[in-house]
């Protein structure tokens, strides 16, 4: 074994199994991560680190009253918070100097990207928690960042950081890790406890360290240890793939379309192929990706590669597959404009002066989440071209720039072309004679992007039908 691993050891084994955790960042990550760890009988106590912010402070009293200060439904989440609360085993403080009294320490703080255009991830908000746990950090403490983060951080920058601020050394007088965090809105607790849990730190001790302190809180999830690059790696990864997997049946749509074949069919069709040891992943086709995952996990995986530093085998200016995949994937609200324009042609209109009325602002079905909504770009190509675009949306209430109705009749009202962007329930209820009635236009168009609509019940009441991946019922004779 190493020295320095030898000499952490034994700062670990002297300060005995941990007790007192922390936990930076009270968003809907850290929050309910604090929860768990709070409830597990063989820790003492927890302490939810949040910066006394304008826009956050509230928090501190919210979560110290045993209130949830997270938006929607989390099942199980206020009354567990309510329990460590009232236990004395959860407190909320603004008093970063307190991470001095843990055992260790988490970071659970976001990582947007500054915008859409350079992909740069704003890493401000992490890096300011990383120099507060180095500023109070003391010998034997074990920090993992949980939040998304481009491979090679943990060993690289946050190393470098916590090392300035403490004077300490990582791998020798501190335990240092990566915990990626797996959790979706709206089953966060579930996630944390059932989801298999990547833990990986810089050298074996950091490791088996944070083991310790994540294996308590899995119910069904069991601890998958690695390296910290590998678990930055994996993270980014899992999403990297299911983009790629989008952009496949994405791809497959439009050559369907060409084709004068329904995508849906074919899906179908490959999605028949079972058994052992076979596996197609077929996704769904449509209007494109949305999201704060998704959209930005590939281009982590991208950098990461690139800050590794070591050559890579690959054609110089060729894009990476993955790379490719958030192009597909981004054009679709693109090709959405286009099938509209096309059909407004139809019906001998132009987009100029067209109202367009797009049903859907959230990036996901029966959400309010409209984070890199693909619904924008979509609005942004129509204005340009001189139509008037009404936005409904059942859930999303508000949007920077961008008035949303939540009354479909206001929004249908004369409209040349009813657009279908997000897969929200309710719109499937929609049917021809409603629209019609409410567009009161001669030759109305449709234009589905997520197979919400029936085409022949369009067609047959005299609708111009387009539909993604919907090449056998494009072509279609006017009714
Ligand atoms: N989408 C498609 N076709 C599909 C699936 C999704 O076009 O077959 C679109 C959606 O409309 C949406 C976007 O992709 O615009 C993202 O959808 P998503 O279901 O991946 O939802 P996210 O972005 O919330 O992804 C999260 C991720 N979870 C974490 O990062 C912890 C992702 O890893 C999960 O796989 C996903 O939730 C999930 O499965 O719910």
């Amino acid at each position: 074994m190493d020295l320095s691993s030898s000499k952490l050891r034994a700062l670990l084994e002297k300060r005995g199994p941990i007790k007192k955790i922390g936990v930076i960042g009270m968003g809907y990550v850290g929050i309910p991560a604090a929860v768990l760890f709070a409830d597990a009988p063989c820790f003492e106590k927890v302490l939810g680190f949040q910066r006394d912010s304008k826009t956050s402070g509230h928090k501190i009293e919210m979560l110290n009253r045993g209130e949830s200060p997270l938006k929607g439904e989390e099942p199980g989440l206020e009354p567990l918070l309510n329990k460590v609360v009232a236990a004395g085993k959860f407190e909320c403080t603004s008093d970063f100097s307190r991470i001095s009294e843990l055992d260790a320490v988490t970071l659970a703080i976001q990582t947007p990207f500054k915008d859409q255009k350079d992909l740069e991830p704003d890493f401000s908000a992490l890096v300011e928690g990383i120099s507060k746990a180095g500023k109070y950090l003391k010998p034997g403490m074990l920090v993992v960042l949980e939040s998304t983060i481009t491979p090679g951080t943990t060993t690289g920058m946050a190393k470098q950081i916590l090392e300035e601020e403490s004077g300490l050394k990582a791998g020798e007088d501190f335990a240092l890790a990566h915990a990626p965090e797996r959790v979706m809105v709206g089953r966060l607790l579930k996630n944390i406890r059932e989801h298999d849990r990547i833990v990986g730190g810089i050298d074996e001790a950091s490791t088996a360290r944070a083991v310790e302190l994540y294996s308590p809180v899995l119910t069904k999830g069991k601890v998958i240890p690695m390296s910290a690059t590998a678990a930055e790696v994996t993270k980014t990864t899992e999403n990297t793939f299911r983009d790629l997997q989008i952009a496949a049946i994405n791809q497959l749509a439009l050559y369907c379309e060409a084709m004068g074949i329904n995508v849906y069919d074919v899906r179908t069709g490959v999605d028949s192929l079972k058994g052992e040891g076979i596996t197609r992943a077929v996704l769904w086709p449509g209007a494109g990706v949305g999201g704060h995952c998704l959209t930005k996990d590939t281009y982590h995986l991208e950098r990461g590669v690139k800050l590794a530093g070591n050559a890579l085998d690959y054609p110089e200016a060729a894009d990476s597959i993955y790379v490719l995949a958030r192009k597909v994937n981004d054009f679709m609200p693109l090709h959405m404009y286009n099938l509209t324009a096309a059909a407004l042609e139809k019906a001998g209109k132009k987009m100029e002066g067209a109202k367009i009325a797009m049903l859907g602002w959230a990036f996901i079905k029966d959400s309010d989440d409209a984070r890199n909504t693909p619904s924008e770009p979509f609005r942004d190509l129509c204005l340009e071209a001189g139509a008037k675009v009404a936005v409904h949306d059942p859930y999303v209430r508000s949007y920077p720039g961008v008035e949303i109705s939540e009354e479909p009749e206001e929004v249908l009202r004369n409209a040349d072309a009813a657009v279908v962007f997000t897969g929200h329930s309710m719109y499937f209820a929609l049917g021809p004679e409603k629209l019609k009635e409410f567009m009161e236009k001669a030759r109305p168009v449709v234009v589905d992007g997520r197979n919400v609509v029936d085409p022949d019940a369009f067609i047959e009441a005299g609708f111009v039908y387009r539909g993604i991946g919907r090449g056998d019922k494009n072509g279609h004779e006017l009714k």
